[in-house]
Parts: C-alpha cells; sequence; structure tokens
C-alpha cells in the first residue's frame, strides 16, 4: 500500500528535522510549515521538583520532608527571559528555594542560568535567615530535550549538618 507521494513526504520532513535539530516525535505533531514557523517563537518549559529537607531538632527525632510537585508551565517568547521561583517548607523552621532564568534563544533552545538552591533556617518557615546556598550549572534544553540537575545546600552558615536539603529540579522544553 505505499505510495510514491507519502514516500517524498517524510523525505521532505527529514529534511525540515534536519534543518531543525528537532527529535522526530515533535516534527510529526507539527501539521504545516506556517504551524512550525509560529511555534518557534514561543517555547513552554516544564518541569518538577522534588526535594528530601531535614530539620534538625534539638530534642528528639528530626523532621524528614519529601516533596514533589510539578511546576507551573513557563512559555518563553524567542529573545526574552523570565525567572522562576519554587519553594517547599519543612518541619516549622526552613524553607529551601529554588531559583533560576530561562532564555529563548534562537532555534527553539532555552537556556537556563543563575541557577540557585537557598536553604532558610529561622523562627518560622518565613524566614529570612539565608543559612547556605548552592547555585547550579547552566542547562541547554534543545526541543523535545529533559535535563535534571541535583543540587545538595545544607546550615554552613550556623555549622548545623542535620539541616539539609537535597532538591532534583528537572526541566523539559
Ligand atoms: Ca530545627
Ligand atoms: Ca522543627
Ligand atoms: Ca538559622
Amino acid at each position: 500500500m505505499r505510495r510514491k507521494s507519502s514516500r517524498s513526504v517524510s523525505s521532505s520532513r527529514s529534511l525540515l528535522r534536519r534543518a531543525l535539530v528537532l527529535p522526530a516525535a515533535v516534527v510529526v505533531v507539527v501539521p504545516a510549515l506556517a504551524t512550525e514557523a509560529q511555534a518557534s517563537h514561543q517555547r513552554t518549559v516544564n518541569g518538577s521538583v522534588s526535594m528530601r529537607i531535614m530539620d534538625y531538632e534539638n530534642f528528639g527525632p528530626n523532621t524528614v520532608c519529601n516533596r514533589n510537585f510539578s511546576l507551573t508551565p513557563v512559555t518563553v517568547t524567542v529573545g526574552t527571559s523570565k525567572r522562576v521561583a519554587a519553594w517547599s517548607k519543612c518541619g516549622g523552621e526552613i524553607r529551601v528555594e529554588v531559583h533560576y532564568k530561562l532564555t529563548h534563544e534562537p532555534n527553539g533552545v532555552v537556556r537556563v542560568t543563575e541557577g540557585i538552591v537557598k536553604f532558610f533556617e529561622g523562627d518560622s518557615e518565613n524566614t529570612g535567615d539565608l543559612d547556605g546556598a548552592s547555585a547550579f550549572g547552566n542547562m541547554v534544553l534543545f526541543p523535545g530535550l529533559s535535563l535534571s540537575r541535583n543540587v545538595h545546600v545544607q546550615n554552613w552558615n550556623e555549622g548545623q549538618p542535620d539541616d539539609k536539603a537535597d532538591v532534583r529540579l528537572t526541566l523539559r522544553n
């Protein structure tokens, strides 16, 4: 049942695929060149965060919080950037924040820069007492690609190693 016309369609699609450096799965869902051009000026980044946070307690066992959540999808227009922040709280005294900047570069690439995880510990979960921070390396998200970063932070400021968090950030363009 193969026809010559279907073969030529698939070969032009593979040219397009090479030109845009897109994986096949993405190209297949795009029905026409007009839509392709339209889609290329905006990219949406999805993602998720998982955190394992420990709150040191003077008496009794330390509190451990396992948090897993999806990030609100962020759409970025080509040539522009958006800053993103997400956080979780634990044990009445700790707040862990993840910050980064998304920049939509040409060819659908989204670059993740200025990534940092901040560890706050104090009188409440809303404390401004920043006791530790870890920067994470830039991520280059090609269209259709997912990348993850694992980041450790702890209470370096007050020398309490049982106040800590292990954060995994996953982003998909
Ligand atoms: Ca504590
Ligand atoms: Ca506590
Ligand atoms: Ca503190």
